[in-house]
């Protein structure tokens, strides 16, 4: 990835004569970097180790697949070490490692040899070495064996056709429309030789509140061209689709998944797909949630549904990804238990090439939630994660929140379903179902800004999606120093400032949003800022009061048997955990529990001084990564640097919203003074109540959709 912001000679002049480039960098180049390795003892060592480097495939032939990694150890090598290495092309012999994704790295006397159960396998194999090389990392004697524990690692992008992103915060969408399939921007290869690098290696572009007009032939063609240039690196497209599609776009009277015209609507328009893009990867689908059309509207189930399409896709060996995120208008006792109930009964009765994919949590991608009870409920089908990269409640791109914490969390969470030791991990790698179609998908936090993601730190969300999806045990300190030193060197001085704040990150931002189990307390249609007042809106569980649930008496939620019994979703040993007060983790407190604001925390404080106290800390926290920055100045380049500095600035500003929004407000209930560490807030609740979020496309659910 070249960084083309200034004139070719401009650039030139600038790198001879003042190094201008050392001080600028835009970050296009995300953790792709390929900067000489300032020590010239570890270059001499590595020009030596990788003098000869042999990729072997099965096959042995050469493809667009080996020319990439070809073309990327060429590249890395030359701009890491300096050196052009010999790179050959071998068939196998009969050492190929299990798995067309998996590799081997072999490297000895000057020779690395990198095998694959495929070409692409071969790709993972390169961008594993070069990241080694980015890191420093030792190659004598090298003998690495990898492979992916989940079969489709997806991003899921939720890019209109208009060209605005529902909660993107990143620029534009990086499809451009009206240039396909004619123009072909570079960036589009950029964007695959990003995820192949991860190891990512399916991609949905467009929006799950979807479009008929992408499943037209003019837009299918535009897809085809994006297929095309993401083949190489071994990404596959996916559609969503509107159910409703074969009544809007087919003129038929209806669009029941039982009709024949209805299945046989389908099963042309999976002809037609296939026919442009030949490894199409299938259908994501939103139905009967947020306003969009579904099996329901014709009093069919989920599964009928998504076995319509199943059928269509699977002559083609395609599969269907079908959402849980599900809620209706009519909430009956708590919005949080909806998918559960609809889904468990229809486990079983899904097409084998269908797979369920669930939210982290059960409401919707909170900053904190508890896993989704769907986890570990639904054995005889295969069930996905999602996670939200894009930052839609935290912060947008302008808070640094990085979270790998959070989807660890999830990931190693115990469902004890069938026995304990059940993660959710082990669910989606489908170690316990024995499943063999497995899924995780993060919602993309990519567009048009230059550095992809709308801050310089952002990247490291989407590398650690990568990374997860790829090993779901990887710890989030060795993504974050991973994500660290490829982005930002090897300097100590910069890995071990950086490090630390990313791993603080995400529970920062809780605590000065949504501390101790608060959720969904946020304004309406803007999700980065303070709500929690909001009681108006037109269904009870878009509302913020719904879900926080202060009076007189106190604040939370109450999901025990007293309550919703959302806790019953769980598995026993599960449910008495957090059903029981002395038991259940601060973290959880609130969204399983309604406390009285004198209520004794294990501090020794009470619940209504925690509450104060955490919102504090957040921005303590926010302020003590200013101080640290401010360190780097000169260790990094300047772009990069002020950028980030302007963002923490905004970060410690809004965090100080979200605090005195929220205390005030609850204040009003508790009526607790609040303790003396807590400063005085900056303006009266009255003018937080009447903060408007600006009007952005992010910010705006798209029009089939709309909600808070
Ligand atoms: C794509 C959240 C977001 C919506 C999003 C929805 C979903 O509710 O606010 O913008 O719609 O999740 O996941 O379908």
């Amino acid at each position: 990835m070249t960084s083309p912001r200034l004139p070719v000679w401009l650039g030139a002049l600038a790198l001879g004569l003042f190094s201008f480039n050392a001080r600028a960098d835009d970050g296009y180049r995300l953790w792709l970097r390929y900067d000489r390795i300032a020590d010239e003892k570890l270059r001499a060592a590595y020009s030596a180790a990788t003098a000869k480097l042999v990729l072997a495939t099965p096959t042995g032939v050469d493809s667009s697949t080996v020319a990439a990694a070809h073309d990327e150890l060429t590249a890395a090598l030359r701009g890491l070490i300096g050196s052009e290495p010999t790179i050959t092309l071998t068939k196998s012999a009969t050492d190929v490692p299990p798995g067309a994704e998996a590799f081997a790295i072999q490297g000895r006397n000057g020779t690395v040899t990198i095998t694959g159960g495929s070409d692409i396998a071969v790709l993972y194999g390169a961008f594993a070495l070069v990241r080694r090389l980015q890191l420093n990392q030792p190659i004598d004697d090298l003998v690495v064996h990898d492979a992916p524990k989940i079969s489709r690692r997806m991003l899921n992008h939720w890019d209109n056709l208009n060209g605005t992103i529902e909660r993107g915060y990143a620029g534009r969408s990086l499809w451009q429309w009206d240039d396909l399939p004619g123009k072909i921007d570079p960036r589009y290869r950029d964007y695959a030789r990003a995820l192949a690098s991860l190891g990512l290696n399916g991609t949905v572009p467009i929006n799950v509140n979807s479009n008929i007009q992408f499943l037209t032939p003019g837009y299918l063609k535009k897809i085809a061209a994006l297929a095309d240039v993401f083949r190489p690196y071994g990404v596959r497209v996916f559609l969503t689709a509107r159910y409703s599609s074969p009544v809007e776009l087919g003129k038929l009277p209806n669009a029941d998944p039982l009709d024949p015209a209805v299945i046989k609507w389908w099963h042309d328009k999976a002809e037609e797909i296939y026919a442009l893009i030949p490894d199409f990867g299938g259908f994501l689908i939103k139905a009967n949630s947020e306003g969009q059309p579904g099996p329901q509207t014709y009093h069919r189930t989920h599964a009928d549904g998504a076995n319509l399409l199943a059928d269509a896709v699977a002559p083609h060996g395609g599969i269907v990804i079908w959402r849980a995120f599900v809620y209706d208008a009519d909430v009956k006792d708590d919005r949080a238990k909806q998918a559960y109930t609809e889904f468990t009964p229809l486990d079983g009765k899904f097409r084998d090439n269908v797979v369920v994919q669930v939210k982290n949590g059960p409401i919707d991608f909170m900053p904190r939630e508890p896993f989704h009870p769907l986890f570990g409920a639904m054995p005889k089908t295969p069930l996905a994660l999602e996670v939200q990269i894009t930052q839609e409640y935290n912060g947008g791109s302008s808070e640094l929140c990085f979270l790998a914490p959070m989807w660890k969390e999830v990931l190693d969470a115990d469902t004890f379903r069938p026995q304990p030791g059940s993660t959710v991990a082990r669910v989606i790698d489908g170690g316990i179902d024995h499943h063999t179609l497995t899924v995780i998908a993060g919602v993309a936090n990519t567009g048009t800004d230059r550095n992809w993601c709308g801050n310089q730190l952002a990247p490291a969300n989407w590398y650690a999606l990568g990374r997860l999806a790829w090993n779901p045990a990887l710890t989030s300190a060795q993504i974050a120093e991973e994500w660290t030193r490829q982005t930002f060197g090897n300097d100590s001085r910069v890995v071990q400032t950086i490090v630390p704040m990313l791993l603080a990150s995400r529970e920062a931002v809780l605590n000065y949003s949504m501390p101790l189990g608060l959720h969904h307390i946020m304004a309406t249609n803007h999700h980065q800022g303070p709500g929690p007042w909001v009681d108006s809106l037109s269904r009870a569980d878009w509302n913020p009061t719904y879900y926080h649930r202060a009076d007189a008496q106190g604040v939370g939620f109450d999901r025990t048997a007293t309550g919703s019994n959302a806790l019953g979703q769980y598995a026993p040993e599960v449910a008495s955990r957090w059903a029981d007060l002395a038991t259940c983790p601060d973290e959880f407190l609130l969204w399983f529990h309604h406390l009285p604001w004198d209520y004794k925390m294990r501090s020794g404080k009470t619940l209504w001084a925690e509450i104060a106290l955490h919102y504090q800390a957040g921005i303590d926290s926010v302020r003590g990564w200013e101080k640290s920055w401010s360190t780097l100045r000169g260790a990094i380049d300047d772009e990069r640097f002020i950028a980030t500095q302007k963002l923490l600035s905004r970060q410690e500003h809004e965090a100080r919203i979200w605090r005195d929004a929220c205390t005030q407000y609850f204040a009003t209930f508790a009526k607790l003074p609040l303790p003396s560490e807590y400063e005085k807030p900056e303006h009266p609740l009255d003018f937080y109540r009447k903060l408007r979020a600006p009007f952005t496309a992010a910010n705006t659910p798209s029009v089939s959709a709309p909600k808070p």
